[in-house]
């Protein structure tokens, strides 16, 4: 695969708390590591993104006496999973993993840092409606093709790759550049997902 100045990878939350030993650790998150190192080299367009939580975050099960991590609560935005306590603000676990290259980014966007709103997509929050920023600079530097990799398949990719693509961008999920959590058949929801929105499923290798 040509990669071209229109093209962007987006690399989604590839953070301490997501890898092994971590808060809310992916299985194998930490093996993204290098395949995406790999990849990042070939793309002038490189985005990050981080899980930014303040103490008090909502999606927390200790902020809610009595639930438990992985249970499910209504919010005025839908239903939102309880996570265990992750990337806190300024904490090591909210740190991306040491072993990333993160020298080709040109953004950061931070995201989940309003109390009261999740945010597993890098273009909007779970309330479906408030902007991180992101589509904006994607559509002002004029991206076209957005390539994501990262933490964790099941959520913030899934969420991040549905978005883009019904913003208009061609998507593309590198998949083995990704790790998931599933949570009740999440993966394979995410990829009944992909199927239905057009967005593809391609490897590392056709990179390389
Ligand atoms: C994520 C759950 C909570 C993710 C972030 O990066 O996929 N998942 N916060
Ligand atoms: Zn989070």
């Amino acid at each position: 695969m040509k990669i071209s100045d229109r093209d962007v990878l987006l690399v989604i939350d590839v953070q301490n708390d997501f890898c092994t030993r971590g808060a809310l650790a992916v299985p194998g998150g930490e093996k993204v590591v290098p395949a995406i190192n790999r990849i990042a080299q070939k793309f002038t367009n490189v985005v990050l993104t981080q899980d930014w939580h303040p103490p008090d975050h909502v999606s927390f099960a200790p902020n809610h006496p009595g639930r438990q991590p992985f249970q499910t609560i209504e919010l005025d935005y839908g239903t939102q999973v309880l996570w265990p306590a992750h990337c806190v603000q300024g904490t090591a676990g909210a740190e991306f993993h040491r072993d990333l290259e993160l020298t080709r980014a040109s953004l950061v966007v931070r995201k989940g840092f309003r109390r009261a709103i999740d945010s597993y997509s890098a273009l909007f929050e779970n309330d479906k409606s408030t902007p991180t920023g992101l589509l904006g600079y994607l559509r002002e530097r004029e991206l076209k093709n957005v390539f994501v990799a990262g933490l964790a398949l099941d959520f913030c990719v899934r969420f991040s790759a549905e978005d883009a693509r019904k913003a208009g961008f061609e998507v593309a999920v590198i998949e083995d550049a990704c790790r998931g959590i599933d949570l009740d058949g999440s993966i394979a929801a995410t990829h009944q997902s992909f199927r239905q929105l057009g967005i593809s499923v391609v490897s590392l290798e056709a990179f390389l």
